[in-house]
């Protein structure tokens, strides 16, 4: 465990390394106990570098065996060794030579999952962000680009199946049963894009010709077995290879592409060059085992892996300040191909609503930071929501700015001029520049300060002068070491909506620049009028979330109500009743604290009921607007002195009254919705069985509520519907005979499918109460249950510590106090993991004083253990500061 050196790396800091290795070769002796590597390394000293600078390489825990030069085994004087580092302290006078290294590894000891480890009894590896010095000392780092070739040697009954990147270029049998496979990849890659793996794995073949006419032999590798479960990765993988072309007008470059599917991953997959490894969760589904989340998450996540192909791999990054620059970009993309492989409007409201889940509470809490950081302790700690999502946001609205078409000659540029390159992000800027002839300076802001921009919004209509004017006021909190902020270029989409839900045109317009349904906000203030304006309009505000801003409007109810029903535009319409329920539940949560019963206005109760009979509406539209903000959600637009029992309080009162008053409505709508075709997985379908079990969570609360439940669970055909039911069984009706027969019926069918004990153990987890601590506490006993494998972790512990308001936020500290343990626990194996964890109490501060108390002093006691990992000193003394 690489604990902390209290080492802060920082982006000025950043300068070009001495020597740089343009070859790698590679070769493994795979053993379980004792692999060996041998790397040998074609080093180049740079033009004007003396020959008396040392070569210093990184390492991270490792065992050195031989070093050699040019053939010449280095005496122990020649150079200087620790396990983190290597240092040649006299290098050759010559400006090219060959470095031999021997380093020998134990892949069946590592749990911390970074560098080359055993998941399954199959050798894989995970090289980013700076795995690859856990393999072999390297100048491991982004710009240091090489073209690899890989030898990978084993038994041959052991590892049949030997995976590297690139394309196959030789293999044959060895003696005593091992047998040998050569891969080389022509493209040159940093370290962190190196991938093998060994082992016995079911294929699953295919092929993709390309635009100019290559054919392409498509892989997906799993556990032997389990191939069936494959198809629908392999679908999605396809038609992402087709969208990047037609979108982006981007071609697959090797001849193979393969991804390989494993049970112990840390994140979601990784895009290694031509070799993919995916947390199995995201490969494998069929609609026994998977709800319709997983199939769009699988389409998703293997379209993002495959996309880095072009943005991430072909064009890397600089440094790991520069991040977003792949990943950003790559969720951007990978949202586009799901808009269009679905329902767009829909896919948009599920992005915001991640958006505000993850990104908002992170941009305003201790956790802080720009989209591109400008320094970092512990960079595995900055694959975050920022990076990722606030990340396309912004690429998003680059395009918002220039238009479509000039977005796409920005991006054909980029590919253009920076192939081969480690870019960074004032590259990505300067491309839409030159396209556009804009001047993106004060827009780049986005990617330099951290924080959620906040707009004041109020208007006045003057009927006489025929004259409508917003008045817009910007501001940006302070967020930890930056406490003055610069002022944005903020692009607000917004429509002026007239009574027939239409936009009302105006016919003219002063106090800032106004193009395209797009007000350009770039001062602190600004008048805007609209000239020729005879009625009085709603305001829709960022429409589309054209800006990943908070909003503070002045607005009449009767006009949010009015856009809610009629605005023409389905995202908005979604965001002004998101609103107006929002603001219902904060004052029914202050009524709660005042010891009232809260009482619900009728109109919006029976908007709910309109809006779930609306034909005219796709079901999944419907079944997003019906999910009420999640008490998460509620408790971050409260802002301070959270009391999660109230939030419930309030929250329940209001789906009781919805459902109450809509009982015969969404009765029948439920019956209606009975799917009697076979399952498809497409998103229409999914969308009937999302509006159906969204009704189904209401009517539970009604008599007779449980057995209707009950009777869901029973008469399920398909994951979605079992797990949706089991849910609200646990949710709602925890401890009946009813939710106890159905956690154990579905227990008993699953008990051997890790991936759907998972669904188990998150649905067991979310049980509201202060009594679910118990319940957790046993099942980290449960056989099925493993601290090991991070998929088991983040279901049961995850789930309880980050999505789990009453339970784990417990009155008396309990739930923290399990937290601390689990975390320290976790860290022994796997500080990545543990870190991840962590960050659930990133919103400390904002709880009530009795519950902020207790949780300072868990995160205290985790700060006040000695030798911890520098993943999880870095969260927690951030989260503390
Ligand atoms: N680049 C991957 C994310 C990733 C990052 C770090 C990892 O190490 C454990 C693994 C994956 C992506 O964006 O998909
Ligand atoms: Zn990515």
């Amino acid at each position: 465990m690489r604990t902390d050196t209290g080492q802060v790396f920082k982006l000025e800091d950043y300068r070009p390394t001495d020597y740089l290795i343009p070859e790698t070769g590679l070769t493994f002796r795979l053993s379980p106990e004792a692999t060996r590597v041998t790397a040998v390394l074609t080093v180049e000293r740079r033009d004007g570098v003396a020959a008396s600078v040392p070569l210093v390489l990184d390492g991270d825990g490792l065992t050195l065996g031989r070093v050699a030069i040019d053939g010449q085994t280095l005496a122990p004087t020649d150079f200087f060794a620790t396990p983190d580092q290597l240092t040649i302290t006299t290098p050759p006078a010559a400006a090219r030579f060959q470095l031999l290294i021997e380093t020998e590894l134990a892949p069946a000891h590592n749990e911390a999952l970074m560098g080359l480890y055993r998941s399954s009894n199959v050798y894989c590896t995970q090289c980013e962000a700076e795995g690859f010095r856990r393999i072999t000392y390297f100048l491991d780092r982004p710009d240091i680009l090489s073209i690899y070739t890989v030898r990978i040697e084993a038994p041959h009954h052991e590892a049949p199946l030997l995976l590297s990147n690139g394309n196959p270029v030789g293999s044959g049998e060895l003696a005593d049963g091992w047998h040998y496979a050569v891969w080389h990849d022509p493209f040159p890659k940093p370290s962190y894009l190196f991938a093998l793996v060994a082992g016995a794995l079911g294929k699953v073949a295919d092929s993709f010709v390309t635009l100019s006419g290559r054919e392409v032999e498509l892989g997906i590798f799993v556990e032997p077995g389990k191939e069936r479960l494959a198809g629908y990765a392999m679908d999605a993988l396809k038609r992402s290879m087709k969208w990047d072309e037609e979108a982006f007008g981007r071609e697959y470059d090797l001849g193979v592409f393969n991804i390989v599917a494993v049970s112990d991953f840390n994140m979601g997959a990784m895009e290694n060059k031509g070799l993919n490894i995916f947390n199995d969760k995201y490969v494998l589904a069929d609609h026994e085992t998977a709800t319709d989340a997983d199939f769009a998450n699988i389409e998703a996540i293997i379209a993002h892996e495959y996309f880095h192909n072009w943005t991430g791999n072909r064009i890397t990054c600089r440094d790991w300040f520069q991040l977003c620059l792949k990943e950003g970009l790559t969720v951007f993309r990978d949202h586009e191909f799901s808009a269009d492989q679905r329902s767009r409007a829909v896919k948009r409201i599920a992005e915001v609503r991640t958006l505000k889940a993850h990104q908002f509470p992170e941009d305003q809490g201790p956790l802080a930071h720009p989209v591109r950081p400008r320094r970092y302790r512990e960079i595995n700690n900055f694959y975050t929501a920022t990076v990722y999502e606030k990340g396309s946001e912004v690429v998003r609205m680059i395009r918002t700015i220039l238009g479509a078409e000039t977005f796409r000659a920005g991006m054909d540029l980029y590919f253009e001029r920076h192939d081969g390159e480690a870019a960074t992000i004032e590259d990505f800027i300067k491309v839409f520049e030159d396209v556009s002839g804009r001047d993106l300076s004060q827009f780049s802001l986005w990617y330099h300060q951290a924080g959620t921009p906040n707009l004041t919004i109020s208007s006045t209509h003057n009927a006489a002068a025929q004259e409508f004017t917003l008045e817009i006021e910007q501001s940006v909190p302070p967020t930890p070491s930056e406490s003055r902020k610069r002022l944005m270029h903020i692009p607000l989409a917004f429509s002026l909506v007239g009574a027939d839900g239409k936009a009302i045109e105006y016919s003219g317009v002063e106090g800032a620049s106004v193009e395209d349904g797009v007000i350009h906000i770039r001062k602190r203030r600004h008048m805007v009028r609209f000239s020729g304006v005879a009625e009085r309009p709603a305001m829709s505000l960022n429409r589309g979330f054209s800006a990943p801003v908070t909003l503070s409007v002045e607005q009449r109810a009767d006009d949010q109500f009015f856009l809610a029903g009629h605005d023409n535009d389905t995202f908005s319409r979604w965001q002004a009743f998101n609103t107006l329920l929002t603001e219902v539940l904060i004052s029914a949560f202050r009524q709660v604290l005042d010891g009232r019963q809260p009482g619900f206005a009728s109109r919006l109760i029976e908007l709910a009921g309109k809006i779930a009979g609306d034909e005219t509406l796709e079901p999944a539209y419907r079944a997003l607007a019906l999910a009420l903000p999640s008490e998460a959600d509620i408790a971050r637009d409260i802002g301070k002195n959270i009391d999660p029992d109230a939030i419930f309080s309030a929250r329940e009162a209001l789906t009781v009254a919805i459902a109450e008053a809509n009982r015969e409505i969404f009765s029948d709508l439920y019956d209606r919705l009975t799917d009697k075709d076979e399952f498809r997985p497409d998103a229409a379908s999914a969308g009937r069985r999302a509006l159906r079990n969204t009704l189904l969570d209401y009517l539970s609360l009604l008599q007779g509520g449980a057995a209707l439940a009950a009777r869901h669970f029973q008469s399920a055909t398909n994951m979605t519907d079992r797990a949706a039911a089991l849910s609200v069984l646990a949710l709602r009706h925890n401890g009946s005979p009813e939710t106890v027969k159905a956690l154990a019926d579905f227990e008993a069918k699953y008990a051997t499918d890790p991936l759907v004990m998972d669904k188990w153990f998150q649905i067991q987890a979310s049980v509201p109460g202060p009594q679910t601590i118990h319940a957790v506490r046993a099942l980290t006993g449960h056989p099925a249950f493993s601290m090991a494998n991070p998929n088991r972790v983040r279901s049961l512990v995850g789930t309880f510590s980050s999505a789990n308001q009453t339970g784990f936020h417990r009155a008396d500290g309990e739930g923290y106090r399990f937290f601390v343990e689990t975390v320290l626990q976790v860290e022994k194996r796997n500080p990545q993991l543990a870190a991840r964890l962590a960050t659930a109490l990133r919103s400390w501060r904002s709880l009530e004083p009795a519950r902020q108390g207790k949780a300072r002093e868990a995160l205290l006691s985790i700060a006040n253990t000695e030798n911890l990992s520098a993943d999880l000193r870095d969260i927690v003394e951030r989260t503390l500061a």
